[in-house]
């Protein structure tokens, strides 16, 4: 037989948690095909076939080497009822099925429509329904009211749909950083999301946020806020108030959702700011650019939790939590983890503690871009 050499081969694993994932993606050609398949289940509400897609996109971003012949995916988790898109994609360079999803009207409408910032997948389903298919058509039908964030999302539009740089992440870090510090000395900065994860752009920059002594990060957000309104560099702001309870712990909840104190923000940043300027600086005379901006301000005490869960990916997270419940019997999310067999919560400070208590070897954020 074939390669009979015996060579050890490593096996993958199943869980995004256990892999090394970096933001070099050698299996580019097939992860956005699985990508684009998943968002058209997920437009169709096949939350299943969904997740499956993500995975089997998630297993090859993981991947040291492209992979060349579908013999190499034989042995990878998450794989086997897609080979047929795979052996396309070898065979032709696409996909049918991919590209019939491309074509379709309601995809590309659906995925134009949830473009715009304040718009999910249901408004869009709700429009396109109507007949709508553009946004000059949607902004003309008088049946249809946007809310505060859509009407900034379509006047921003432009702007926020263009990838935002590291610069101008450092850029965001530096103005925020100058903010706390005005408001209180022993402020905690920390940028998260996928700059934290070392990519190179992202379509907004993820921000934590608090105060090392217990209880004074609650006002910190609307202070915050309140001075990049006087400087002059809010363009909109949804803020949304802290639920965090702790006796109301731990909850099941999958998505990512969690009760610390957030704000959504678009900001105007001057391109003066930014090492290099503005990302891409041709034909933009202007001078600054809106930008998206998250921030979330958890208590000192939760900052762990809250750190791990805001660094993504968001496949990365799923399979965190999965693993926890599945092979740990430990519910995690973005507060707390609680050990369902000790019937308790599991204490700690750093993220190294989250992973040695799940029995997961550490993942650098750099290697969690599953
Ligand atoms: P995103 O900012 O959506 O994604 P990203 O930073 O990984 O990539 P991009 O470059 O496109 O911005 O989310 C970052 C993380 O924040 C993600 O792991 C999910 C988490 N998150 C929460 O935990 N709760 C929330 O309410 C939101 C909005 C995000
Ligand atoms: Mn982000
Ligand atoms: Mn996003
Ligand atoms: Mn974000």
């Amino acid at each position: 037989p074939e390669g009979c050499t015996p060579t050890a081969v490593a096996t993958v694993s199943q869980y995004a948690c256990q892999r090394r994932t970096t933001t070099e993606n050698n299996n580019k050609i097939f992860t956005d095909a699985f990508e684009v398949l998943a968002e058209n289940y997920e437009f169709n509400e096949l939350e299943g076939p969904c997740l499956a897609f993500r995975r089997a996109a998630s297993v090859l971003k993981s991947l040291p080497a492209a992979v060349r012949r579908l013999e190499a995916t034989n042995n990878l988790p998450c794989l086997g009822e897609h080979a047929k898109t795979v052996i396309d994609i070898l065979q032709y360079g696409c996909s049918c099925d991919v590209e019939k999803v491309l074509s379709d009207e309601r995809y590309q409408t659906l995925k134009l429509f949830t473009s715009v910032f304040g718009v999910g997948p249901k408004t869009a389903e709700k429009w396109y329904r109507r007949g709508l298919r553009s946004f000059s058509e949607a902004l003309a039908d008088p049946s249809i009211q946007l809310n505060r964030m859509q009407q900034c999302g379509f006047l921003h539009y432009g702007d926020i749909s263009r990838p935002v740089s590291k610069a101008e992440a450092q850029a965001l870090t530096n103005i925020i950083d100058e903010v706390i510090r005005t408001i209180t000395p022993d402020a905690v900065l920390a940028l998260t999301g996928g700059f934290r994860r070392g990519k190179e752009f992202g379509h907004d920059v993820d921000f934590i946020l608090t105060t090392l002594e217990l209880g004074k990060e609650e006002n910190l957000l609307q202070s915050v806020v309140r001075k990049l309104k006087k400087q002059g560099l809010l363009l909109f702001c949804d803020y949304q108030v802290s639920n965090f309870d702790m006796s109301k712990l731990p909850c099941h909840n999958f998505e990512a959702m969690d009760y610390f104190a957030k704000c959504f923000l678009i900001l105007r940043l001057e391109g003066s700011l930014v090492e290099g300027g503005l990302h891409p600086a041709e034909g933009d005379c202007r001078g600054w650019k809106a930008v998206r901006v998250d921030l979330v301000s958890p208590p000192m005490d939760r900052y762990a939790f809250a750190l791990l869960g805001w660094s993504g990916s968001r496949q990365f997270e799923r399979d965190l939590r999965r693993f926890a419940r599945v092979e740990r019997r430990m519910l995690l999310d973005n507060h707390a983890l609680y050990d369902k067999t000790k019937k308790e919560f599991l204490a700690a400070t750093t993220e190294k503690d989250i992973f040695a208590h799940l029995g997961v070897e550490y993942i650098e954020p750099w290697q969690r871009n599953a």
